[in-house]
């Protein structure tokens, strides 16, 4: 018997991976006109929460934002474009991979400014109560978002409020090279949370069904008007904050932390539990879809002269 579930994630994982591996391909070429920060190492996150979400339900994300976008649903193509800096982007080539936006499939957008979109969607999600809508808003970030003063702000006032919203913290250890112990006096995101009696989990293992399966239950308290929830997730990225290539040199982290991470990468262990054909089957369509996206960021123009002070600020 063929596992649904399991090929659903399997298909998002290795259409993410499969992705970024095109963007590192593709970077020295310098097609790609915008700073990246991968997630690979880290789609479990993204992949495992957004397993149990609706198409209606609204995420915001950071500038490590490839995974979510994608995860969500976000379209291939204008991703592809966006980082090309071209007309067919998600937005029309001017923000680059850290501010993807899909509106359409509720991917409301991300920032380069560390923690800015947190109270964003602490502020949608007031409005969702306010308009007495079912949709759940999550919030992606990073273990180093915890260290601004808006996200104290943030949890306060969605717990106060008991907003229908889902913090999820991505905590790769990291903030660039700082490491967590070296940021506060105890690393207990959860405690943390649960202080403004915000219900909150954590997972330890990165394994995408384990997320996918917390999220869900998360999601349900949520539509049940439960208030707020917290979900701590550990995982790692595997290569350097930003850019194409690894980052061992620094030696801000030991390689055995990082080869023990790569060892249980998520993706090869639901891969490897499908049954080959069905795999190949899927792999082989990510990389037909994957192809045309970078044909159509080739083939897009760039954005003309005349629209240089359009959709901006004056
Ligand atoms: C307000 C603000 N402060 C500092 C920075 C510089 N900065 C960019 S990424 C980053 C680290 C954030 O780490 P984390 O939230 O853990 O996300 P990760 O990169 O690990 O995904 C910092 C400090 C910034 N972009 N915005
Ligand atoms: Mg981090």
């Amino acid at each position: 018997m063929p596992n649904i579930r399991d090929e659903h994630l399997y298909r998002q994982l290795y259409r993410i991976r499969r992705v970024e591996e095109e963007i590192i391909r593709l970077y020295p070429s310098d097609s790609i006109k915008s700073p990246v920060h991968l997630s690979i190492g880290q789609e479990s996150v993204a992949v495992g929460v957004c397993s149990a979400l609706e198409e209606s339900d609204i995420v915001f994300g950071t500038y490590r934002g490839h995974a979510l976008y994608l995860a969500k649903g976000g379209d291939l193509k204008s991703m592809m474009a966006e980082l090309y800096g071209k007309s067919g982007g998600s937005a029309r080539g001017k923000a680059g991979s850290m501010h993807l936006v899909d509106t359409a499939v509720g991917m409301m957008g991300t920032s380069a400014i560390v923690a800015t979109t947190i109270p964003q969607a602490v502020g949608y999600a007031l409005a969702v109560q306010m308009r007495g809508e079912k949709t759940a808003v999550v919030v992606f970030f990073g273990d180093g978002a915890t260290d601004e003063g808006v996200y104290a702000e943030s949890l306060n006032f969605a717990a106060l409020k008991k907003l229908p919203i889902l913090f999820v913290c991505e905590n790769n250890g990291y903030a660039i090279y700082s490491s967590v112990e070296s940021r506060m006096p105890d690393a207990n995101f959860c405690e943390r949370a649960e202080s403004y009696r915000i219900p909150a989990v954590r997972i330890v293992s990165g394994v995408t069904q384990e997320i996918g399966t917390a999220a869900a239950s998360a999601i349900n308290k949520i539509r049940n008007t439960e208030g707020p929830q917290f979900m701590e997730c550990l995982t790692a990225r595997w290569r350097d904050h930003v850019g194409p290539d690894e980052d061992r040199i620094w030696k801000y982290r030991s390689d055995e932390e990082l080869d023990d991470w790569i060892k249980r990468d998520d993706l090869a262990a639901i891969g490897g539990s499908l049954e080959p054909a069905n795999r190949s089957n899927i792999e082989a369509a990510v990389e037909t879809e994957i192809a045309e996206a970078i044909a159509f960021a080739e083939a897009s123009p760039f954005p003309g002269d005349e629209e240089l002070l359009d959709h901006v600020f004056r």
